[in-house]
């Protein structure tokens, strides 16, 4: 039997393989159940001083969480088939682990080399170390699937420079290495083709080292390549002036002023989300930047149920990863129909009681 997720040690370093190549990595709730707990034991043990965690094959880091699967029990939960306990399950159990990744006290080194969105930002931004390549493929894509930006999004997303948090998670935007040093998101650089060479110099560095942060520093700098030319600093002032409005409809009437390329493309793009999911994100945003991690991890679990109780996520899934008609329809369809009710039953407490965190 192959393991989905492979944690072993390499001398003092801990290596986590994220390993579903033919699923680009995505994440499921066995994987969650592997690593959530050797993390736990690596934290307490002296015997480790690092973690390393990379993606099998060579397309992804990790495209997401399983959202396929939690798609299927929703689905059942909504029918009242009972088998719905893993939408609570999933998204509690990647929750947890993406706050022990917060909390992780010693070097947590992401090596995103490739496709890297949703679950598998979750997986790397909140580790001290990010490592790009020139094959990184970043998103927080979860508006155009009836989603908002979990996995630490409320944490991270409005801690981003200026605007950048807003526009990243209400677009989707995909971007590349030299973006993601730019937005702060990533910390270190360096090719794909290295990365074998740098885990073994981690091994042997952290073997000899009295500091486990220097060590690492020093192998990511021996490694560090340059990444490509930066697009966001063109788009800078513009993302600053037009996602600083106060509502979605602010943010889509800046665009219309805008009259450029870009703000023309941006603002279709965003003519293309989950109104609802866009409405829901802007609140998030809004309200993550005021709150502790912990408080963030709750929040999100408080709108998954939300989300699964409504009907966007269902048809986004059914659009992106089942029928793959990339054609979504969603309800409501504008900006003005959408309930506000339904936008702030997603910040209250569900039924079945608020997420909690062991210890
Ligand atoms: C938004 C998402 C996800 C997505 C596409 C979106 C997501 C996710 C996947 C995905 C991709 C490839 C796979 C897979 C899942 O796609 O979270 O199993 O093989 O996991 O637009 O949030």
């Amino acid at each position: 039997m192959t393991l989905d997720a492979i944690c072993t040690t390499r001398g003092l370093l801990g290596h986590i393989l994220l390993n579903r190549p033919k699923a680009l990595n995505a994440l499921t709730l066995p994987m969650v159940e592997v690593i959530a707990p050797t993390l736990a034991a690596w934290a307490a043990d002296p015997a480790i001083k690092a973690v390393v965690i990379r993606g099998a094959g060579d397309r992804a880091f990790c495209a997401g969480g399983d959202v396929r699967a939690v798609w299927d029990a929703g689905l059942q939960r909504k029918r009242g088939e009972g088998a719905g306990a893993l939408t609570a399950a999933f998204f509690a159990g990647e929750y947890r682990l993406n706050r022990q990744i917060k909390h992780f006290p010693k070097p947590y080194v992401a090596l995103i080399d490739g496709i890297t969105m949703g679950g598998g930002v979750g997986l790397s931004v909140h580790g001290s170390h990010r490592v790009t390549t020139e094959k990184t493929l970043l998103a927080m894509p979860e508006t155009g699937i009836g989603l908002f930006p979990d996995v630490g999004g409320t944490w991270f997303l409005p801690r981003l420079p200026g605007r950048l948090g807003l526009y990243l998670g209400l677009t989707g935007a995909r971007i590349t290495a030299g973006d993601l040093a730019y937005a702060c998101i990533a910390t270190h650089h360096s090719r794909s083709e290295a990365l074998d060479d740098l885990e073994r110099d981690l091994e042997t560095a952290l073997s000899s080292a009295p500091d486990a942060n220097s060590a690492v520093e020093a192998v990511l700098g021996h490694h560090a390549a340059t990444p490509d030319e930066p697009t966001l600093p063109a788009h800078r002032d513009a993302i600053d002036r037009c996602f600083d409005a106060d509502s979605i409809e602010g943010i889509f009437a800046r665009l219309e002023n805008e009259g450029s390329d870009w703000a023309a493309k941006t603002l279709a793009s965003l003519k293309t989300m989950s109104p609802t999911s866009l409405k829901v994100t802007f609140e998030q945003l809004r309200r993550g930047a005021e709150l502790e991690f912990d408080d963030c991890m709750r929040l999100e679990f408080r709108m998954t149920q939300a989300v699964m109780d409504g009907h966007d996520f269902y048809e986004g899934i059914r659009s992106v990863l089942v029928d793959k008609d990339r054609n979504p329809k969603w309800q409501p369809a504008s900006l003005d129909a959408v309930d506000p009710a339904f936008v702030a039953r997603h910040f209250a407490p569900p039924a079945d009681g608020d997420l909690t965190f062991p210890g």
